[in-house]
């Protein structure tokens, strides 16, 4: 196991990620007596995926971590042996229970168990019923791809969905209710995607209303390789969910997001954030993966989905440079880093292509550019490298955006380390992955400053 280097400039200084190794999707995150914690896939042998653990943080401000001692590890001979996969979190008639999935060696057999955890949450004892699921209807799901339970109450009763697809149909979401968490009754498919649509397979499914309405978050396996995080909003009638809109959650290295309801009610979204190289870089740096901050979902007037860093993370910032239109007499800022926030905003009928430059070289030749495009209406990534850029993705990456009449486009941009979350008006997500080479390359560059209408530039505390 190689220890992250204290220099490694890649490595994010204001998202959780643990002190070292693998992590992956959040799990079982749930506000409780006040503190926040955060479960995690975790592997403790090293910076790639296997053995799958619930590591734990715990927060009170949702910005500053402390790694708690491994909350939940495989059992040997149980159903659980060969990992513990991802789930969620619920107050249990005041026992803090986590449904999670157990997984076998080859990972072929996935059911779903429980555990029971201590005031606060360190301590965890694994239920002698488990599995408390482990039955696939029989025209449904392959063994393995039966996972990721997502558990609500309403109306006295508990209600599961578990991710997997219909064999030769596409990806679904089944639903199971209880009364006790302890036996499950199947119910019927929540919702069955279309496999051109929605992908081969579903994972994380989280559902939960919002506003008026019901949201479906799905992390989806496409055929061919890809993986997207798609957000669907409609109807919950009879047990089933009837979509009435569908867009792309986060097209980028955002996947398996979990949803939350914190104490003041806000519904929080986590995601996990992977890395853009290859494996063998990942065990050198000695950490793989990072947690997204979480985000404050809300559907706006025309029922899109929308989701804003929570206003906590305001409090790391430092410093501060602002701009408005004219005062710039330069593409290049005076102001650059590697941990920023940034808001901007642009007119886009005043320039066909708008957008910000970051981590770039002096002399230009690396940089990586979130632009829109107002003729073809696309959120872009583009990442240029001036090192070697073996083992480092680089394709563009895009997203449709198409603003109201008359609205500008708002970027709001966190960059940390290698990490780059952006969002444009507040719906539209691109996360990306940048790993420039020199720690030099840290530079910010307006594009198109005559469409700039305001731009602050804050640089963020580490909460290390
Ligand atoms: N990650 C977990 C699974 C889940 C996948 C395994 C999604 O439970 O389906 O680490 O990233």
């Amino acid at each position: 196991m190689t220890p992250p280097n204290p220099q490694d400039f890649h490595r994010p200084t204001y998202h959780f990620l643990p002190a070292a190794n693998w992590m992956n999707d959040p799990n079982g995150v749930i506000q409780w007596r006040g503190r926040y914690h955060l479960f995690f896939q975790y592997n403790p042998d090293g910076a790639y995926h296997a053995n799958m653990h619930w590591g734990h943080a715990v927060s009170d401000d949702l910005l500053h971590w402390e790694e708690l001692p491994i909350a939940i590890a495989p059992t040997p001979n149980s159903p659980d042996q060969g990992g513990i996969f991802s789930g969620c979190m619920v107050d249990g008639g005041g026992l803090p229970t986590a449904i999670y999935t157990g997984v076998n060696d080859d990972y072929s057999r996935q059911v779903q168990c429980l555990a029971f955890g201590n005031d606060d949450l360190t301590r965890w004892t694994k239920h002698g019923g488990n599995p408390v699921l482990s039955e696939i209807p029989a025209h449904c799901f392959q063994a393995r791809d039966f996972r990721d339970p997502f558990v609500w109450h309403a109306d006295d009763l508990w209600y599961m969905t578990v991710s997997g697809h219909i064999d030769g149909v596409g990806g679904a979401a089944l639903l199971y209710c209880s009364k006790d968490l302890r036996a499950w009754k199947y119910l019927n498919p929540l919702f069955v995607g279309d496999r051109a649509r929605h992908g081969y397979n579903f994972e994380c499914v989280n559902f939960f209303p919002l506003g008026d309405k019901w949201v479906m978050i799905i992390s989806s396996m496409f055929d061919g390789g890809g993986a997207t995080v798609l957000a669907l909003v409609g109807r919950y009638e009879n047990h089933r969910f009837i979509p009435e809109s569908e867009t792309v959650y986060d097209a980028g290295y955002g996947y398996a997001p979990l949803t939350h309801v914190d104490d003041q009610g806000r519904r929080l979204i986590w995601a996990w954030l992977r890395e853009g190289r290859g494996v063998d870089q990942q065990r050198a740096a000695g950490w793989s993966g990072a947690q997204a901050i979480p985000r404050l979902l809300s559907l706006d007037e025309h029922n899109r989905l929308c989701s804003e860093p929570v206003s906590e993370l305001k409090a790391l910032r430092r410093g501060g440079f602002h701009a408005e239109a004219g005062d710039l007499a330069e593409d290049v800022l005076p102001v650059g880093g590697l941990a920023l926030d940034i808001e901007a905003e642009f007119d886009p009928a005043l320039a066909e292509t708008c957008g910000i430059e970051l981590a770039r070289s002096p002399d230009g030749g690396e940089q990586v550019a979130i632009t829109y495009d107002a003729g073809t209406e696309t959120l872009r990534v583009t990442r240029q490298y001036g090192g070697d850029v073996e083992a480092l993705d680089s394709e563009a990456q895009g997203l449709a955006h198409r603003l109201d009449p008359g609205e500008n486009l708002r970027l709001r941009i966190l960059l940390d380390g290698s990490l780059i979350e952006a969002v444009a008006n507040g719906r539209a997500r691109v996360t990306s992955r940048f790993y420039p080479s020199s720690a030099e390359s840290a530079g910010l560059r307006l594009i198109n400053r005559a469409a700039a209408i305001s731009l602050d530039v804050w640089e963020m505390a580490s909460i290390g």
